[in-house]
């Protein structure tokens, strides 16, 4: 089947703030479509007379009502099709950065029959118009939302392109596997033989092997863009809100000295040498009748199960107790990492099998031993992680999932040609790959998948 890129022109223009909402020093309205100049000639007066707007340049001057009210001081600035963010006519007017100006200015354009834009639809506009394919367009949001610097390397590289250039590469060698195919099944009857398998086999091969080394760093990719999931586990008491609020330097989570305080997570993000974390502080683990946190415990225990590290916290005040066994019972040992809390009272010999496991000792209270947790913290995910990253990795599921699947539809080709199959069925698998990857670009994203990934944005971008 052909693959078609969506393409729409757009005859409304819409407008939306691009600046939060709020008081700040401006406050910026975006306008984006066939009007844009219109409301800027219509309600925006320079200070310098001036024949004509140039494109890009920035203007000082006012915002007048038609009947010549003073609205706002401001700066403006036109950017001319095609060299805007959305490939249309886009107007900016920055004005002072308060909701009441914002509203007057928004309210005499949306008057004017502009239209209030949805979430995302400058960036859903900008790839609609070809300007940007679908990775660079998610890559916008992933660089607004990115919490360390990790993340925004990696989302301002796919915005950049990179993923799409790869992907680009990859549906090009594809095409051509298919060309060889169809050449076949469009002229059976001429002399064409079908290309021999042994030049097919090696081109799949190849595909597919490029495309595993992209889907393995996946982990990693996920990583960097998610941050890191850990896990402050262990029974009651044991001191895991203070661990907390003693890695986030802050007074976040309640601390008291009665077993069962913590009844929901606590999640806060921070990063340890930009490598990023998502920290999350859970109900203690025990045996208990108390139908509250008991319901506790099992969403800890659900979390534990999908979380990338568990700190298992135990007391080494009070040493191992039964509460301890049961807590270590649902942690995955690979994945875990053991903190003996209150290393500044006295302390209990650790028992089998805590003692055998790699652990740290700490105060939350002295802060003693918090450098060495961030450290080992760190050891075990930069080399996956932050540090000095320079190739291409998948970050979003979303892709992770299409290029499985493009993935799994050439090896299915592979063992189809092996099986000596008719180039209609090998033509195929080959096509059902395509259009995996077309998924990932936007070429073949259906429009609910799309929708559902600008509804992400916010408003005026
Ligand atoms: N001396 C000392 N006391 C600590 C330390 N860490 C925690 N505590 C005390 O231990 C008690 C329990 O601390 P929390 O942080 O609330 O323990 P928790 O594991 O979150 O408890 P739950 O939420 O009930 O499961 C409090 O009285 C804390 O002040 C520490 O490093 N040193
Ligand atoms: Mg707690």
């Amino acid at each position: 089947m052909p693959l078609v890129v969506a393409r729409v022109s757009y005859t409304d223009t819409i407008i939306a703030p691009a600046t939060p909402p709020g008081e700040g020093g401006v406050g910026i309205l975006r306008i984006s479509g066939p009007l844009a100049e219109t409301a800027l000639t219509r309600f925006f007066r320079p200070a310098k007379k001036l024949t004509a707007f140039s494109s890009h340049r920035l203007y000082y001057g006012h915002i007048y009502t038609l009947t010549g009210e003073l609205v706002d001081e401001v700066m403006a600035v036109l950017m001319r099709a095609p060299a805007s963010y959305t490939r249309e006519d886009v107007v900016e007017f920055h004005c002072h950065g308060g909701s009441a100006v914002l509203y007057r200015v928004q309210r005499l354009l949306l008057e004017e029959g502009l239209r209030l834009a949805a979430p995302g639809e400058f960036t859903q506009r900008a790839f609609l118009n070809g300007r940007i394919d679908l990775t660079q367009a998610e890559a916008v949001v992933d660089v607004i939302k990115a919490r360390s610097d990790a993340a925004r390397q990696l989302a301002v590289q796919q915005m950049d392109g990179g993923l799409y250039r790869e992907m680009e590469k990859l549906s090009v060698r594809l095409r051509d596997l298919v060309a060889l195919v169809e050449a076949y099944i469009d002229f059976p009857d001429e002399e064409i033989a079908l290309p021999d398998n042994e030049q097919l086999s090696c081109a799949a091969q190849q595909l597919i092997a490029d495309m595993d080394t992209l889907l393995a760093s996946f982990d990693s990719g996920r990583v960097l863009r998610e941050g890191i999931s850990i896990l402050i586990v262990g029974r009651p008491n044991v001191g895991k809100s203070s661990l907390l609020n003693a890695l986030l330097g802050e007074s976040r989570a309640i601390v008291t000295d009665i077993p069962g305080t913590t009844r929901d997570f606590i999640e806060e993000g921070l990063t340890i040498n930009g490598l990023p974390l998502r920290l999350v502080d859970t109900a203690g683990i025990r045996r208990t009748d108390d139908r509250v946190e008991a319901e506790g415990v099992r969403r800890s225990q659900q979390k534990i199960a999908a979380a990338d590290l568990q700190l298992l916290l135990i007391d080494g005040n009070c040493g191992v107790s039964d509460d301890d066994l049961y807590a270590l019972k649902f942690c995955d040992l690979q994945r875990t990492l053991l903190v003996v809390s209150k290393s500044d009272l006295a302390q209990k010999p650790l028992l089998a099998p805590f003692s055998e496991l790699e652990r740290i000792e700490l105060s939350s209270k002295t802060g003693f031993g918090l450098a060495a947790l961030r450290e080992a913290i760190f050891q075990r995910f930069s080399v996956s992680g932050a540090a000095g990253r320079e190739s291409l990795c998948l970050s979003n599921s979303r892709h992770f999932e299409a290029l499985s699947r493009c993935s799994a539809k050439i090896a299915s080709f592979y063992e189809q040609l092996a099986a000596g199959l008719s180039a209609e069925f090998l033509a195929y698998d080959l096509r059902e790959a395509l259009f995996a990857i077309g998924e990932i670009t936007g070429e073949t994203t259906p429009d609910d998948v799309l929708n559902i990934i600008f509804e992400r944005f916010c408003i005026g971008k």
